[in-house]
């Protein structure tokens, strides 16, 4: 009979974009996934460069939203947090909603914390991995070494 294995924990990662620490929403969003269950492994408060943008966002290179995403993440700084638990990339994304804050569901952080402000990018306060591939990548570019 084989032993019962350990899950891998998942882990993801978290960006509060310059907005939500403009704001003063940090706490508010880390307090939502603290009260979801989900655990903080790293938070770093930094101010992005344009190479590490570049690699983050390298997806959307090209996209007429692109420039307007750079120049606001370079903006201000950037609260980065790995969270960890099973689900947490999912569940993340859960939590933060739908990508255009207009729509997002109500009880969301982007639902109930973010709008349109009539530009030409999204400020819609948070990122988070969307799989697993992404999210080995992303902790590379923010915890280099993690
Ligand atoms: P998400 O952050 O929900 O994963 P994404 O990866 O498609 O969304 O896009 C990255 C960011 O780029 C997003 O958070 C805000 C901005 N963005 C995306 N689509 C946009 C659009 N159509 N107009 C303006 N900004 C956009
Ligand atoms: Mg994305």
């Amino acid at each position: 009979m084989t032993e019962p294995t350990t899950p891998a924990i998942e882990r993801t990662l978290i960006l509060v974009k310059p907005d939500g620490v403009r704001r003063g929403l940090t706490g508010e969003i880390l307090r939502r996934v603290e009260a979801k269950g989900y655990t903080l492994a790293a938070v770093d408060l930094q101010h992005a460069t344009p190479d590490q943008l570049a690699t983050h966002y390298a997806e959307h290179e090209g996209k007429p939203f692109y420039a307007p995403l750079v120049e606001f993440m370079l903006s201000g700084p950037t609260l980065a947090v790995i969270a960890e638990g099973q689900g947490v990339i999912a569940g993340f994304r859960s939590l933060a909603g739908a990508t255009d804050p207009t729509v997002a569901a109500p009880g969301t952080i982007r639902g109930d914390m973010a709008r349109d402000w009539g530009l030409k990018v999204q400020q819609n306060l948070v990122h988070g991995s969307d799989s697993p591939e992404s999210a080995e990548r992303e902790i590379a570019i923010w915890f280099p070494g993690r």
